[in-house]
Parts: C-alpha cells; sequence; structure tokens
C-alpha cells in the first residue's frame, strides 16, 4: 500500500522551550481521508491518502480542507474511492487540481469519462 500525506502533521512530540527540551504527548496517528481503487466498485489495490493528526474535513464542501496528487504509479490509475474522517472528495484530470473534474463524492463506484485519467484531488 502508498501512503502520501497531504497536509503537515502536527510537530513530533516535543517542543523546545527557554527551560529546556519538553516532551509532550505522542503524536496522534495519521488519519485516513480517502482510499483509492484501482478498479471501479472498490476494487483492486488502494491507494490511501492521510492528513496529519487527528484533522478531518469540515461540514461544508463550499472549502477547500486538503489537496493530494498521485505517485507516478497511480498517475491516471483509480477509478472508484471512498472518503474518510467526514471528507467528501473530488477527482480532477490533471495534476494540481486541474482540468475536468468530478463533483464531491464521500464514495464513489466509478469515475466514468475519468476512468484511469485522475492525476489528482480536492477534499472537503
Ligand atoms: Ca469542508
Amino acid at each position: 500500500m502508498i501512503m502520501r500525506k497531504v497536509a503537515a502533521g502536527l510537530l513530533g512530540a516535543a517542543a523546545l522551550t527557554g527551560a529546556g527540551l519538553v516532551t509532550a504527548a505522542p503524536a496522534q496517528a495519521d488519519t485516513v481521508v480517502g482510499i483509492f481503487y484501482l478498479h471501479a466498485n472498490y476494487g483492486g489495490s488502494t491507494y490511501t491518502v492521510t492528513a496529519g493528526g487527528t484533522t478531518s474535513c469540515t461540514a461544508t464542501t463550499s472549502d477547500s480542507d486538503f489537496t493530494s496528487g498521485f505517485s507516478s504509479a497511480w498517475n491516471d490509475q483509480a477509478s472508484s474511492h471512498r472518503g474518510f474522517a467526514n471528507c467528501a472528495i473530488k477527482v480532477y484530470e490533471h495534476a494540481g487540481q486541474g482540468g475536468a473534474s468530478l463533483p464531491y463524492y464521500v464514495s464513489t463506484s466509478g469515475y466514468g469519462v475519468l476512468n484511469d485519467q485522475v492525476s489528482s484531488a480536492r477534499y472537503s
């Protein structure tokens, strides 16, 4: 499984103060915000996108909570997705959220005309 961060995580387990190194609580595990599938209907291998810490998407899709791309191996490969952590996902034809796109879907079993053409995504 390929992991890719879409947002910078909270800085680690320690913080510097004038009194010296202070150890804080351990960093939270990253949160899965989306899983992309090689095939339609959530089939085949998967590409998982995580955001740092306990981050999740806000309720409205009128904003942009995160963006992500894909590894070169996954460029123009995804065919369906599921969103997590309250995230709906909008997929794009080109890198950098460019070109044709689909509406936001929390989950969608197929990309229609964008099947095997998706190169980036936005989460909200
Ligand atoms: Ca949102």
